[in-house]
């Protein structure tokens, strides 16, 4: 029998990454969004292949029926908030989207009684308070915003449905993943976008916060493959998913700057209004534990990342003169 892929949160980065991973291996792929309407467009073929389905994330009722029309094999949830610079804005928001949205979704698939497998995709940000670096799996949980706690609340339910009820459901620690799909309130993208403007001679400087912070950056092509590995797996488990190698901000503009023979120095402006508490200690993930039990692996450095995240820049710039 072919996979049902519903995939949630599917026209953002990572969910038109899976969406066209599971649909090139044959699923028929159900996305949902939350106003119709106002979904932008889908990348690509992924607008013909992907069917998708108006739900608000809080009616849960409505996610039953959605369960019940379509018959879904496998759910991945990425419906979030998920803005590293407004993690503590909106509280309460942020709480019911990234928490108990997915309490919503796991009651209902409990309740269905139907062999539905579920997959959460967290986040490094529930590391962020540990001081212990690198982070894996038995890294204590300790949160420094409202997100981090939201996506705790949530990998607290999963893993208590895993275990009480048997439910086959697991979290994706995902540590910074990035591609010419990001959202342009991330770093690497406001980087790669100034980058490109400034050798257009369109733009003559970039403010940026602290060019110190360090982040493990993956492609997030990647990442999505890892979740759907675990979602074949025998055994629901957990995993953190990362490229174990931390860089600077500073090390992002100067890779993003040099690809286009720039000096980033000469561009780039400190505002310490982008400045945000720095973590307890660095966030680097060590992801021995799904390389081995998966056969999971990278396959895109950082320098590739960075460079692709330009060349796709350029393109845009290019077509959109
Ligand atoms: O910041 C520093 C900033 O906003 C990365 C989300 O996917 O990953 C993402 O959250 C770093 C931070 O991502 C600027 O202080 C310096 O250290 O790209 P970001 P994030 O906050 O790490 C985690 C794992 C998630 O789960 C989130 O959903 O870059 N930084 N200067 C700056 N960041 C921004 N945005 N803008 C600056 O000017």
């Amino acid at each position: 029998m072919s996979d049902v892929v519903l995939i949630t949160g599917v026209s953002g980065q990572d969910g038109s990454y899976l969406a066209e991973y599971t649909a090139a291996r044959g699923a028929r792929v159900i996305g949902t969004t939350r106003d119709l309407g106002a979904t932008p467009r889908l990348p690509g073929t992924l607008s013909t292949a992907i069917e998708l389905v108006e739900w608000d994330l809080m009616d849960k009722h409505h996610f039953s029926t959605i369960l019940d029309r379509y018959r879904p094999t496998k759910v991945y949830n990425f419906a979030a908030f998920s803005s590293g610079e407004h993690m503590d804005l909106n509280p309460e928001a942020v709480i019911e989207i990234n928490g108990l949205a997915v309490i919503k979704m796991l009651d209902a698939i409990k309740l269905s009684g139907a062999p539905v497998r579920f997959c959460q995709a967290s986040s490094s940000e529930v590391f962020a308070g540990t001081g212990i670096s690198p982070q894996s799996e038995a890294t204590p949980r300790v949160p420094r915003s409202v997100y981090g706690a939201a996506k705790i609340l949530a990998d607290n339910t999963i893993k208590l449905y895993r275990e009480k009820y048997g439910l086959f459901c697991c979290s994706a620690f995902l540590f910074n993943h990035e591609s010419p799909r990001r959202g342009e309130g991330f770093v690497t993208k406001k980087v790669v976008r100034a980058a490109v403007q400034i050798k257009a001679g369109r733009q003559k400087k970039i403010s940026l916060g602290n060019l110190s912070a360090a982040r493990d950056w993956g492609f997030a092509g990647d990442y999505v493959r890892a979740m759907a590995l675990m979602l074949k797996a025998a055994v629901p488990t957990d995993y953190v998913v990362a490229t174990g190698v931390a860089h600077t901000v500073a090390n992002l503009c100067e890779r993003a700057f040099g690809a286009l023979s720039l000096n980033y120095r000469d561009y780039v402006e400190v505002n310490p209004a982008f400045f945000r508490p720095t973590e307890a200690a660095p966030i680097v993930g060590d992801a021995s534990r799904v390389r081995q039990e998966l056969g999971w692996e990278p396959t895109t450095s950082f320098v590739e990342l960075v460079e692709m995240m330009v060349d796709a820049e350029l393109r845009a710039d290019r077509a959109s003169d």
